[in-house]
């Protein structure tokens, strides 16, 4: 089978425990996250084989990202090891119980060296969907050509790519992401965007309108992702809609990668769009009840269980 090929930064994670400013906090779950990766990882567990295209630091937390990945069964096997500079690191923490930071440590790191050579031919030619993000190109220049190149290669040879617009404002400005996702959007079959992300890339409206906008610019299918409010799709002009899976949040860092996660295994499986909108919401719903980026992501044994045991749960 033809995986979910994927590129990007994954980083350590440092998670604090309990609420308050972190000069308080005394201890840090380690774990490790990168919205790719997340991506791969969510696809592995429904059973689509996936990817991970990176580089990491000669240290232990990219020897913790490596270990991750693979026990979670994704191919590492493009991945690099630089000795020139370390693993990225980010901070989760929480002032208070609704009031959540996210805090990198990734400038210069082993990951935003990555290069359109760590992009192997062989690995996105034959993938059944290149699926890359609006963080990767924000890392540095060399980032962005490695994934102009990854995007340029898969679609001059008809494999389809899936963009998911992912803006982090702590990175690029709203100007300098437009200048660059609007031509990768333009090229992507999937796109998928937050309502925010949509207007980012010139889009207006409501979240109907926001998709019509998107896929003025090209893709066949656009989902429109409205946390809380579910997602709405348009598929070759067609909409489709799905209702969010009640949850309880405990963490919804990571959420969006669990939902594409979700509906790019559904895709690659060949389900129609309300089954791939419908896991897909599962795993989003999945994914927020569970501190850490990606260990709440379900296997496909678990979809209906969870879809059920969420409906009595508050939001
Ligand atoms: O989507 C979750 C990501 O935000 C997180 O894993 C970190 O990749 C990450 C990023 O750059 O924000």
């Amino acid at each position: 089978d033809r995986p979910l090929v994927t590129l990007g930064e994954t980083m350590g994670l440092l998670t604090t425990t309990g609420e308050g400013p972190l000069r308080h906090q005394r201890t840090l779950e380690l774990g490790t996250g990168g919205a790719e990766s997340n991506v791969a990882i969510g696809a592995a567990r429904l059973g689509a084989p996936a990817a991970w295209i990176g580089r990491v630091g000669d240290d232990e937390i990219g020897r913790l990202v490596l270990a991750s990945l693979r026990a979670e069964g994704v191919d590492t096997s493009a991945v690099r090891e630089d000795a020139g500079a370390p693993t990225g690191l980010m901070l989760k923490t929480r002032r208070t119980a609704v009031d959540r930071r996210v805090t990198y440590y990734r400038r210069g790191s082993a990951g935003s060296r990555l290069s359109p050579e760590d992009v192997g031919e062989s690995l996105v030619l034959g993938a059944a969907v290149l699926h890359v993000t609006g963080i990767t190109p924000a890392l540095s220049a060399s980032a962005r050509d490695a994934v102009e190149y990854a995007v340029r290669l898969a679609r001059e040879n008809g494999v389809p790519v899936s963009l998911d617009v992912n803006y982090r404002a702590t990175l690029w400005s709203r100007h300098e992401a437009r200048s660059c996702l609007v031509p990768l959007a333009r090229q992507a079959d999937v796109l998928f965007a937050g309502e925010d992300e949509a207007a980012l890339l010139g889009a207006c409206g409501d979240h109907a309108a926001l998709a019509t906008g998107l896929a003025r610019l090209g893709p066949s299918e656009v989902v429109v992702k409205r946390g809380p409010h579910g997602a709405y799709a348009l598929a070759d002009g067609v909409a489709h809609a799905t209702a969010a899976i009640p949850t309880t949040v405990i963490d919804p860092v990571g959420a969006g990668d669990a939902f594409v996660a979700g509906y790019l295994a559904e895709r690659i499986a060949g389900a129609p769009m309300a089954r791939r909108l419908r896991t897909a919401a599962i795993c989003g719903a999945a994914a927020c009840a569970v501190r850490g980026d990606w260990e709440g992501a379900p296997e496909r044994s678990e979809l209906e269980r969870l879809a059920q045991a969420g409906a009595e749960v508050q939001r």
